[in-house]
């Protein structure tokens, strides 16, 4: 594919001999007994012959709708089994779903139908008060397809025909797009191989123990990677376990479900596991079938993580993982101060990290520095993005991931902070470049900075600092400017500060450090 980096000869020779690549597919990871249930959202409850006899037609369905191998669809769903029929269905055809998350709005839907040029976009009706299908509209795309009433378009419950036999997809073509949480003005696409992600969910599965009698609760929205094969809903059916499908986080949602459904692992972001601590000592359901909670997506404070056995009643696990591949996860027979105090160990063998100074030198074993890797399942490059990619990439091939970490002699690490201007907020990442230039195209604003402010709960919150021309708009108008921008909801600051000028560095870069520190 046009656009897309692959691993040199050599490399993927190894990866091939020993192993980690092999020939199975993304569409065929439905590995569980015919009879055994493999999905519960809402009222749907789908035996994993319902689930492969359902991807079958919606396969069929695409292809009578003209979409091909090689074709890329943004798919927009919320946790839905229209969600996991329509990701199978596409990865069946050979047609690279373009994973956006349910959050976000024409801005980036656009420019990821612009980028990826689509041949359709896959969408729910609506998401409260904002309708998908009026968006739509305006998207450049031959076909729109609604779960839910289509109006105009295309219902995907008539996208659905025989099965047919059609050419199918290599391992080695990309199986499907990620975002990136992104650094620069726009957010970056992030092809993965079948080969690639197939292996990254098998052998998480393996390392976080998942079998036919897991149940996996999902609560972060199964776009996600972290929740879709981390090892997430793909691992689940790559080793015959149950995933049910929460539409929240929030305890009210998913404790009834772990209660009803008898869940025993759930991939979380560190704000929603601060979220059960406190609710499980008030809250009425049964716990008890919980074993596992993984958290990441964002740093887990090592004296939250220790409360986990004692009062949520399960093992903790932490993931420090990315869109673009490495994960790296504790496992579940570290002794606790690594679990509590690490952010894990890379998931393979064949994971090569580097840990540098600003030089780009390898730093003294346990100092901090830069966490550069490659691997089997780690992007060689992003989609469509040869100046970013020249940036990003050692010229031997390594991603610079742009995290702070320590290595540890065991090989876990530590996160210790960030290097890339990028504001984590709860697990939501946001660009603070993509966010200024939204904030610069409002009339009353002459320049602006975004940075991250330390919070209890999210981690960090968004601050907004901003040069004025005359009056400074308010926090409120500013949300306003950006949702009729189409921003996603999450990259609304939180605060805005109005400042005469910005702090400097030396070398006369605005010095977010500085702009920080005015704050605490
Ligand atoms: C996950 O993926 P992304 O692509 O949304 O974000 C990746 C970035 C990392 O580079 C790091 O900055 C941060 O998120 N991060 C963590 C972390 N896990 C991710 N920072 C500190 N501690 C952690 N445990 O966030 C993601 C993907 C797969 C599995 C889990 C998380």
């Amino acid at each position: 594919m046009e656009g897309f980096t692959p691993w040199p000869p050599d490399l993927e020779a190894r990866y091939v001999a020993e192993g980690y690549w092999g020939a199975s597919l993304l569409g065929d990871v439905l590995r569980g007994e015919p009879a055994g249930l493999a999905l519960v959202a809402g009222d749907d409850r789908l035996t994993y012959a319902e689930l492969d006899r359902r991807a079958d037609r919606t396969a069929a369905g695409l292809l009578r709708l003209g979409i091909r191998r090689g074709d890329r669809v943004v798919l927009q769903l919320p946790n839905t089994a229209g969600f996991v029929v329509t990701f199978l269905a596409l990865v069946r055809v050979g047609a690279a779903p373009v994973l956006a998350l349910p959050a976000h709005r024409e801005s980036e839907i656009r420019y990821l139908c612009e980028l990826s040029e689509a041949r359709a976009y896959v969408c729910a009706e609506n998401d409260g008060d904002f309708d998908y299908r009026e968006m739509a509209r305006a998207l450049p795309v031959e076909q729109v397809i609604v779960d839910g009433d289509p109006q105009e378009f295309t219902a995907l419950a008539g996208v659905d025909a025989d099965p047919v036999e059609a050419p199918r997809p290599e391992p080695s073509d990309v199986g499907v797009f990620l975002l990136s949480g992104g650094t620069t003005g726009l957010p970056k696409l992030i092809p993965r191989t079948h080969r690639d992600y197939v292996y990254n969910l098998e052998a998480s599965a393996g390392v976080c123990g998942f079998g036919p009698e897991t149940v996996y609760l999902v609560v972060l929205p199964a776009a996600h990677n972290f929740a879709l094969a981390c090892p997430g809903i793909l691992g689940v059916f790559a080793t015959g376990g149950t995933v049910v499908l929460a539409p929240s986080g929030s305890p009210d949602d998913a404790f009834p479900l772990i209660e009803r459904e008898r869940a025993t692992v759930c991939a979380v972001v560190p704000p929603i596991a601060l979220l059960w601590l406190d609710a499980a000592s008030w809250s009425g359901e049964d716990l008890s079938s919980l074993e596992l909670l993984q958290v990441g997506g964002a740093k887990f404070a090592a004296e939250r993580a220790a409360e986990v056995p004692s009062d949520l009643g399960c093992k903790v696990q932490q993931v420090f993982g990315m869109a673009e591949g490495l994960l790296n996860y504790t496992r579940l027979d570290d002794p606790p101060e690594l679990v509590e105090r690490t952010q894990g160990r890379p998931l393979s063998p064949a994971d090569e990290i580097r840990v540098v100074g600003e030089d780009g030198a390898p730093v003294a074993p346990g100092e901090v520095g830069e966490l550069l890797t490659r691997g089997p399942y780690t992007l060689r490059g992003y989609y469509r993005a040869p100046e970013h990619n020249a940036r990003s990439f050692t010229p031997d091939g390594f991603y610079r991931t742009g995290d702070l970490v320590r290595e540890l002699p065991s090989g876990h690490l530590v996160v210790e902070g960030r290097e890339k201007d990028q504001i984590n907020r709860g697990g939501d990442k946001i660009s603070a470049e993509e966010l200024e230039n939204h904030l610069l195209a409002h009339p009353a604003v002459h320049d602006a900075a975004v940075v991250g402010v330390p919070d209890p709960l999210m981690g960090e919150r968004t601050c907004a600092f901003l040069v004025v021309r005359h009056t400074a708009p308010t926090l409120r108008e500013l949300k306003d400017f950006l949702r009729a921008r189409g921003v996603a909801a999450y990259k609304y600051p939180d605060r805005v500060e109005t400042v005469e000028g910005f702090p400097r560095t030396p070398v006369g870069k605005i010095s977010k450090k500085a702009l920080a520190a005015t704050l605490s």
